[in-house]
């Protein structure tokens, strides 16, 4: 099974206050620049009718909310944090194993619960939405089919609140009619390609000669196409002890827009962080840092290192660089600040699996 929690922020924000459901709910990252600079994190259905999505600029998402009662909010990611650890620890209890992949989305295996059967999985996967409905109070989609490609693509299918059981035998003709752009890896610029070579759909993609596939995009990605599209998939589901990113965040004895009363916080955040590196042996390409002020906004500023390094020097000097120009860009005084690394490789750069690549 795959489960996606549905329209996750903005579903976190009705949870708080219900008052919310009916209007149409924008979570968005405020740079700061001007009231309305920024952009769209999530926007839950009643927005999204309007037009409004994970992406949109904010002043778009105001334009095309006109004339109703939008509620417009900063993300608050760790109460979402709070919210998606409930949620997870609910559905660890019906799993023979279980990966998280990301604050609203995890994989869980069910195959020796269920027997294998996959009438069995689909009211299991009811049950499971039912008693997370109860205990946390949030919706989700899953899908199910016999690997997890299929299970993904199927959660995707019934958005919101949807369950998608896609057995072995309807594989193929779950998937053949689908723009070929819901496989796993093929964004925009691949869609592009394979549209020039007449592929617009999974099924015409799997009926596509896999030789040409692999002369085109190499041996490795062509393989991946060619499986991918006939639904074929052996990736287990495994727990990862790997996190996507290590952040720290701290209080401020009092508001301040001194910059070095901030880098004298952050320093002690990045002692930390890097003892973190360090231990799990591991480099990093993106560091951010994140800036609470005092109406409770967050913001954030990150930058993309030349290089991975797992170097405290070089993120000590990142972490200056950001948030002097952050400090030149905002007015307000800053509450809370913190600190995060991502885009993380193992030192010896070990490529286990092919999707951790994309
Ligand atoms: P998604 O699962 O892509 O989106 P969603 O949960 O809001 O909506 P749904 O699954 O019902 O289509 O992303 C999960 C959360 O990640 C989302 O609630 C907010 C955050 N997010 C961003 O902050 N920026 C983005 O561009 C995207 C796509 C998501
Ligand atoms: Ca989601």
């Amino acid at each position: 099974m795959l489960v996606d929690f549905d329209y996750f922020f903005a579903q976190c924000e009705e949870l708080r206050n219900p008052a919310l459901k009916d209007k149409p709910v924008v979570v968005g990252v405020y740079s700061g620049r001007t009231e309305d600079s920024g952009a769209v994190s999530t926007a839950n259905y009643v927005a999204r009718k309007f037009g409004v999505k994970s992406g949109l600029p904010l002043y778009l998402a105001k334009k095309r909310l006109k004339g109703t009662e939008a509620v417009f909010l900063p993300v608050d990611y760790e109460f979402y944090e709070q919210i998606s650890e409930k949620i997870m620890q609910v559905l660890r209890s019906y799993v023979d194993s279980f990966e998280q992949t990301s604050i609203d989305e995890a994989y869980l295996d069910v195959t020796q619960k269920v027997r294998g059967g996959f009438e069995a999985a689909g009211d299991l996967a009811q049950k499971i939405k039912n008693d997370v409905k109860c205990q946390v109070g949030i919706v989700f989609s899953v899908g199910i089919g016999p690997n997890k490609l299929v299970a993904k693509i199927a959660a995707d299918s019934q958005k919101p609140n949807g369950l998608k059981v896609v057995k072995p035998e309807e594989v193929q003709h779950f998937l053949s009619p689908l723009p070929v752009n819901r496989l796993l890896g093929v964004g925009r610029k691949t869609t592009a390609k394979l549209n020039e070579l007449g592929i617009e759909t999974v099924g015409a993609l799997a009926r596509y000669d896999v030789q040409k596939l692999k002369d085109i995009f190499g041996k490795k990605l062509g393989a991946y196409f060619h499986n991918a599209a006939k639904g074929v998939d052996n990736q287990p589901v495994e727990e990862t002890d790997e996190p996507v990113s290590i952040s720290r965040i701290s209080t401020l004895k009092e508001n301040t827009r001194d910059l070095m009363v901030v880098l004298k916080k952050t320093d002690q955040l990045i002692e930390d962080i890097h003892e973190d590196v360090v231990q799990r042996n591991i480099t990093f390409k993106q560091v951010a840092v994140i800036a609470i002020m005092t109406d409770l906004s967050i913001r954030s500023r990150s930058k993309m290192l030349e290089s991975a390094t797992s170097d405290a020097e070089g993120l000590r000097r990142a972490v200056r660089e950001l948030f002097e120009k952050f400090l030149g860009e905002s007015k307000l005084e800053i509450r809370r600040v913190g600190v995060k690394i991502s885009h993380f490789a193992k030192e010896e750069v070990e490529q286990k699996r092919l999707t951790s690549f994309f």
